[in-house]
């Protein structure tokens, strides 16, 4: 927790951990596809380490009756209210502030609002889910410091690989001290992003090439043509290979040898103190099978259309 004495970089999770290549994946019924573990490693600025039980997959629920008082949600749904957009269900576990569940709906709300495609509903145990729906989870880990949580999809459709449902924790210590910085949203919405399965189904949707030097490049069209009339047409797409599993092979490269630095990029595998979101990140998600606000007509018009102020209230911007 030392964002204030180490400049801008400092990782982001990499609790953001999955490893789906070495994950078991079981095809179960209604179309879904159950990834049997997220991965290990999870850290906050110490970086590594295990610890924390991971939720059972699926192990999802019916969450949602009543709050802990006041004025508490038990969950939250993004989007339009009859379902026709893109929408996600928060359910809220454990212990909370206003804040924090804050964080999350805003995080929500932003991908409902440039994720505008409703995906065909998927049952599971007995309910429907419309689009996606995220055990949310604050406890205490082990305190400031150390391990900051995990996330991550754990229910895919079989057929698409879109994610149905995912889990997202983190320790109320680290939650709150990056809170006060105005970096919690960001982390929130960073990690909500995983969820959805941005950097983790990369691979198994087939958008990742392996190069002969060892780099790694985003191969989906989409975001390709976005990336060369935002940021550069003579070099790839790269993705960072850097920061050990869970950061390398599912973000934008941070910077480095291996590829062009997308720095302050919210998706990249490590915090700064003031994060944007680019137009790249959202043909990302069109490549990945999204209907989004992208419009390949105008392909760095998107982010014009959404709201992403949520990102600039960093103390340290
Ligand atoms: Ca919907
Ligand atoms: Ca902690
Ligand atoms: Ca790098
Ligand atoms: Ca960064
Ligand atoms: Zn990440």
């Amino acid at each position: 927790m030392s964002f204030n004495q180490s400049a801008s970089l400092a990782r982001f999770l990499d609790s953001d951990t999955f490893d789906f290549g070495r994950s078991d994946t079981v095809i179960g019924m209604n179309g879904l596809t159950f990834l049997d573990a997220l991965g290990a490693a999870k850290g906050g600025n110490g970086g590594g380490g295990g610890g924390g039980k991971p939720d059972k997959p699926g192990d999802g629920g019916d969450g949602g009756d009543g709050g802990t008082g006041g004025t508490l949600l038990g969950s939250y749904t993004s989007g339009s209210q009859d379902g026709t957009g893109f929408n996600v269900t928060i359910n809220f576990n454990g212990t909370w502030t206003e804040a924090l569940q804050q964080a999350f709906i805003d995080a929500a709300e932003l991908i409902s609002d440039f994720i505008t495609g409703d995906i065909t509903d998927v049952r599971y145990r007995g309910n429907s889910i419309d689009d996606i729906v995220i055990e949310a989870t604050l406890t205490d880990i082990d305190g400031a410091g150390g391990i900051l949580g995990q996330a991550g999809p754990t229910v895919i459709r079989s057929a698409t690989y879109l994610p149905a449902m995912g889990i997202m924790e983190f320790d109320i210590a680290d939650a709150e001290n990056y809170d006060m910085q105005g970096l919690f949203n960001d982390i929130v919405f960073h990690e909500m992003m995983h969820v959805i399965g941005f950097g983790t189904m990369w691979e198994m949707m087939g958008l990742v090439d392996f190069n002969e030097d060892g780099t790694q490049t985003f191969n989906g069209p989409n975001a390709n043509l976005t990336f060369d009339v935002e940021f550069s047409s003579s070099v790839l797409l790269a993705i960072e290979t850097e920061g050990g599993p869970g950061t390398a092979g599912g973000h934008w490269n941070e910077d480095g040898d291996d590829g062009f630095a997308f720095e302050n990029e919210i998706m990249t595998g490590f915090i700064d103190a003031g994060n944007v979101l680019s137009n790249t990140s959202i043909a990302a998600l069109e490549d990945m099978g999204y209907e989004t606000i992208w419009d390949a007509s105008d392909p760095t018009g998107a982010t014009d259309l959404i709201d992403t102020t949520i990102f600039t209230d960093g103390l340290f911007a």
